[in-house]
């Protein structure tokens, strides 16, 4: 058996051999966050087991045709809800990112943790991460498969939209052979993925195209014009009616503008208090980059939370940044 098998037998043992779990995923959830928890609650179902599923929230509105996304409860739900020995976490990178879902967790809590973030540092008593698969749903594929339970339409519908929005429509760097390889088997169980992409993918709320707009009309560039990035203030979103959800995928427009090497988003969330999105075109690790302000991710998506103005998190970041692709010119020049 391979070390990942073994990990994948660990799994399936940590949910067969307990029942009442709870099901959590990362703060402002994404596609696979959301996908991710719902594919396991369908596994839990199958395998007989009780569970709540639990997200500070919100849940994007776009994630309601999920069967079983209205049943993740959330901060705003009013649900107090008691606590759980049981944990599993979904596409977490680290302990923080479970937010105030770990208000829930009993005292010497067992947690389960199932993640692709490079990142993760293994903060579970059980943990099945896999750096190379492009989403947490795609090791949920795999774990569905060795606890032997055949997937129905809505299990299906759950990974690939897990592994369509992570790999952004299967088209980033992450989108493997073995992913297009369990995309098509989805596809064979009914999974609509034209529909799916129309969905996820091509349309914006009116919302969203607003707050684009604004963000848009403050496009930045370093000198040399490899670093590019937006900004969104609390008074875009209020202005605008845009919704955290309504700002997905904004932080491609300025990477995708061609010599650019970093793009970024801020988006102010207090006077001190500033959330940075950073995506890069592969020359800089960008997860490096925000581990060094508190934050994770993945090389070339990424992002952490400032504490400092607007002005100071956008100096900051732009010169760590810079250093980052100095650092990488020096290395090709060495
Ligand atoms: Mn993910």
């Amino acid at each position: 058996m391979t070390g990942w098998e073994t990990q994948l037998d660990a799994a399936v043992a940590f949910i067969k051999e307990r029942d009442d779990f709870l099901v959590v995923s990362h703060v402002q959830p994404d596609g696979d966050a959301i996908s991710s928890t719902v594919a396991v609650a369908w596994l839990l179902g199958k395998l007989g087991k009780s569970y709540a599923l639990y997200n500070e929230g919100p849940i994007p509105e776009r994630l309601f045709y999920l069967k079983n996304a209205d049943s993740i409860t959330t901060n705003a739900s009013g649900i107090a809800g008691r606590a759980y020995r049981h944990v599993i976490a979904v596409d977490c990178a680290d302990f923080s990112r479970v937010g105030n879902a770990q208000e829930r967790f009993e005292d010497g809590y067992e947690l389960l943790n199932i993640d692709h973030h490079p990142t993760n540092n293994g903060f579970g008593l059980v943990n099945l991460l896999r750096s190379d698969a492009a989403a947490t749903a795609e090791i949920l594929y795999e774990l569905i498969e060795r606890a032997g339970v055949p997937l129905d339409i809505d299990a299906a519908t759950a990974i690939y939209t897990g592994m369509l929005t992570d790999t952004g429509g299967f088209r980033y760097s992450n989108t493997s052979p073995k992913v297009l390889a369990i995309a098509s088997r989805l596809i064979d169980l009914g999974v609509d993925g034209p529909m799916l992409a129309e969905h996820l993918l091509e349309r914006m709320t009116l919302q969203q195209m607003l707050v684009l707009q604004r963000a848009l009309s403050r496009l930045t560039f370093s000198e040399d014009k490899r670093v590019a990035w937006l900004w969104v203030t609390p008074e875009d979103m209020t202005e605008t009616g845009a919704r955290n959800e309504d700002l997905e995928g904004i932080v491609n427009f300025p990477r995708n503008v061609e010599g650019v090497e970093v793009g970024i988003l801020f988006k102010q969330n207090g006077e001190a208090s500033v959330k940075v999105s950073l995506r890069s075109a592969g020359k800089v690790d960008v997860a490096a980059v925000s581990q060094h302000f508190g934050g994770g991710g993945h090389t070339r998506a990424a992002g952490c939370r400032v504490l400092a103005t607007l002005g100071e998190t956008i100096a900051q970041v732009t010169d760590a940044v810079g250093k980052a692709l100095s650092e990488h010119d020096a290395s090709q020049n060495a």
